[in-house]
């Protein structure tokens, strides 16, 4: 176990996302809920993490699956009580994992008692907590457009002023400006944290400090102010790991975010390796073929980037992507090779990985019909594209490769009815090939996905390199193999990886021959050439 006292013990760590609704239901509702992640609590032990970032639990009318919060101090009767997720800290400090939740501060629901109140007249004290802007009905402010669709203006007659809102209608921006609500958002945090969470995951933070009137969504001029701030007033009055979500995030900001100083968080999500297959300056909808070598090199600039000024996360999956087993994988002969190679090569990096329910089991994508999606960003943009004119065929195409409801199906943990999810009907149809993929059949094989994350998570607390060594992008031009180096005071690491259906040939570099293999995913093959999909990692000392 680590020790959490220890300013920084986040850098050894690794986390578990949880998708509360889609992981165990204990109440026959259809929808996952605490008692179901209680129950669970033994195989996240067995898997060896340290931290569940929770998707939110708050009190919400889940128009957005939660991250709409209409009470941040109350958890929503669809996923249990208070007492719960006290059972839930306690369960899951007694096994050394740290609950990190998931606070929404960018946005409210439109349900929350602030906006109630906010809503009813310019002076009542909560108006001042949203952003507004006069208008006249039919003419909003400027023409913003909202993440999930249509404009960022919402009408509001009492008040004779329109609201903006970055998301849905339903999630009105919380006004940051106002010292007020600052002070209560952080009144919120430190009640939690005398409840016991040990991090925190901050929705959207970059778009906090919003400026609609020069149309700035991320990365306005206060940004970093109010981070410095909030730190100073909750996160470092105890040892959390907080991260933060920044779509905007670059390197030259990604080291303000996460300054060693611990002025601001432990560290941010940025998104530059995950946008690669999207058309640039199109949304995420216009796909285009990863570019492989772009890729590498991506990676790379933000592991040398932030190494000793900065601290990186490390994922390929949550719960706004598609598997990338699927996605940048092969999921059909090749899954469980390829879901191995991914997590070699993410895990072989510094950093902090987050490890997605159901990614330690290859868990693939699904092809529903638009009937069968629930996500409202799917939905909204089949409606919009449509309108437009966009082919069936391509739309469909498009929320098969990218929906969100992709690695939302429930969780896969036996091949009885509902994969185990649920007793009665699953919020979201459970993915058919849970009869091939599920827990049950992974935790005693040794050779399965779930025993090679296991694996992989071992390695990282037994093996400094991977938390401390700098990183060399070796073979930056190969189309088709990414190999990396690590290096520390006393020994060197490389991570090879084969990303292709076919053997590829190639050699290891000199003095490698006899290097140390800790984890592969075929048994050692002979020189010259790798096999489709395979992955290893060898050490040897300097
Ligand atoms: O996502 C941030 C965000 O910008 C998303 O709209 C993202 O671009 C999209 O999901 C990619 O498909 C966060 C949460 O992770 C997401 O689940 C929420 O819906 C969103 O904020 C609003 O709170």
């Amino acid at each position: 176990m680590l020790d959490k006292t220890q300013k920084n013990w986040w850098r050894q760590a690794v986390a578990y996302q949880i998708y509360p609704k889609s992981f165990q239901d204990t109440t026959g509702s259809g929808t996952g809920d605490l008692q179901g992640i209680i129950r669970r609590l033994d195989y996240l032990a067995r898997l060896g993490v340290d931290v569940i970032w929770l998707s939110p639990v708050f009190a919400s009318p889940q128009v957005d699956n939660g991250y709409d919060i209409s009470d941040y101090r109350a958890i929503d009767p669809i996923y249990g009580s208070l007492s719960d997720m006290d059972t839930l800290i306690a369960g899951g400090k007694k096994r050394g994992i740290g609950i990190m939740l998931d606070l929404v501060l960018n946005h409210s629901s439109d349900q929350h008692r602030w906006f109630q109140a906010a809503r009813t007249s310019r002076d009542d004290p909560y108006h001042d907590y949203y952003v507004w802007r006069d208008g006249k009905p039919g003419t909003p402010p400027n023409d913003m457009k909202a993440s999930f669709g249509g404009s960022a203006w919402e009408w509001v007659p009492e008040v004779q002023q329109y609201y903006f809102h970055q998301f849905a209608p339903q999630q009105p921006d919380l006004n940051w400006e106002n010292p007020r609500l600052r002070r209560e958002l952080y009144d919120m945090i430190l009640w939690w944290m005398d409840r016991g969470v040990e991090g925190f995951r901050l929705d959207v933070i970059d778009q906090i400090a919003k400026d609609p009137d020069k149309k700035i969504t991320n990365n306005g001029p206060r940004l970093h102010e109010f981070l410095r701030e909030l730190s100073a007033e909750t996160f470092q009055k105890g040892c959390l790991v907080t991260v933060g979500e920044a779509w905007g995030a670059d390197i030259p900001r990604a080291r303000l975010y996460s300054n060693p100083d611990g002025s601001e968080l432990s560290m941010v999500f940025q998104f530059e390796q995950i946008m690669l297959d999207q058309q640039p300056g199109k949304e995420k909808w216009d796909l285009q073929p990863l570019p492989f070598v772009e890729l590498k090199k991506s990676f790379a600039r933000w592991q040398q980037g932030l190494h000793g000024c900065g601290f990186n996360s490390l994922f390929l999956n949550n719960h706004d992507l598609p598997r990338t087993v699927s996605h940048w994988g092969s999921d059909g002969v090749w899954r469980v090779q390829s879901a191995k190679l991914l997590a070699t090569m993410l895990h072989g990096m510094e950093g902090m990985p987050y490890i997605y329910q159901g990614e330690e089991l290859g868990m693939t994508n699904i092809s529903l019909p638009i009937e069968e999606y629930r996500d409202l960003e799917s939905i909204n943009m089949y409606q919009e594209r449509k309108a437009a004119g966009y082919a069936e065929a391509d739309i469909m195409n498009s929320l098969h490769a990218k929906s969100r409801d992709n690695a939302r199906t429930p969780m896969q943990w036996d091949d009885s009815p509902n994969a185990g999810f649920t007793a009665g009907t699953p919020w979201l149809k459970v993915n058919p090939n849970y009869t091939d993929i599920n827990a049950a059949q992974q935790v005693d094989d040794p050779d399965s996905v779930f025993s090679y994350y296991r694996q992989l998570i071992a390695l990282r607390k037994s093996h400094p390199v991977l938390t401390e060594g700098d990183f060399t992008l070796l073979e930056p031009e190969h189309p088709k193999l990414f190999v990396y180096c690590r290096r520390n005071a006393t020994c060197q690491l490389l991570v090879v990886c084969n990303f292709s259906d076919n053997e590829t040939e190639w050699m290891l570099p000199d003095g490698w021959a006899d290097a140390e293999r800790l984890i592969g995913n075929y048994e050692p093959g002979p020189a010259g050439r790798l096999r489709p999909w395979e992955a290893m990692m060898l050490e040897r000392p300097l």
